[in-house]
């Protein structure tokens, strides 16, 4: 039987740049990544999702649209992450170094994709044009993807936690 772990990943955009921060400590250390942990107990995902881009980056997104959702299964393991995925519509603040992360803004055509989760070559397309996504992707360790599905879809209701 699985558990489930619910997370977020929120993706900051200007013009031409993706914000990637350098996760600094824990689970992805050494990759490039967008912000985001834990939903916590009475918040909503999109709270969740504010509150850790504002604790790893110092931004304040004025407010989120939910563009995908990735369930990862690691072989062995019995815990799923399921990751619901935001951009922010608008943020107000400078990115700023925090213990978990080092923010950098990257030119859209030079994506680290080498120091990232091996899954992020995959979605990134559809999220650069800015479609919409669904995903399940199944790792041996944190570097091989076994399988994966992913498919565009029109909608994602806003806190749907299936
Ligand atoms: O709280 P913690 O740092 O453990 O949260 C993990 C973060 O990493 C969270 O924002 C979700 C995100 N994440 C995964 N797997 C993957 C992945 O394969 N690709 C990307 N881009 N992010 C991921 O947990």
């Amino acid at each position: 039987m699985f558990t489930t772990k619910l997370l977020t990943l929120v993706m900051v955009r200007r013009q031409r740049q993706i914000l990637l921060g350098m996760k600094k400590r824990g689970f992805g250390v050494g990759r490039w990544n967008g912000f985001g942990g834990k939903v916590q107990p009475g918040e909503t995902i999109e709270e969740g999702a504010k509150r850790e881009l504002w604790e790893e980056s110092s931004l304040t997104a004025h407010s989120l649209e939910k563009i995908g959702q990735i369930k990862f299964e690691f072989v062995g393991e019995t815990e799923l992450l399921d990751v619901h995925i935001f951009r922010t519509v608008g943020y107000q603040g400078e990115p700023v170094e925090s213990e978990e992360m080092r923010p950098q803004w990257f030119d859209l055509d030079k994506v680290p994709f080498d120091k990232m989760w091996p899954d992020d070559i995959i979605w990134f397309p559809l999220m650069l044009q800015e479609k919409k996504f669904k995903g399940h992707f199944k790792f041996e360790g944190h570097d091989t993807i076994l399988d994966y599905t992913l498919q565009e879809v029109d909608d994602l209701a806003a806190d749907e936690e299936s």
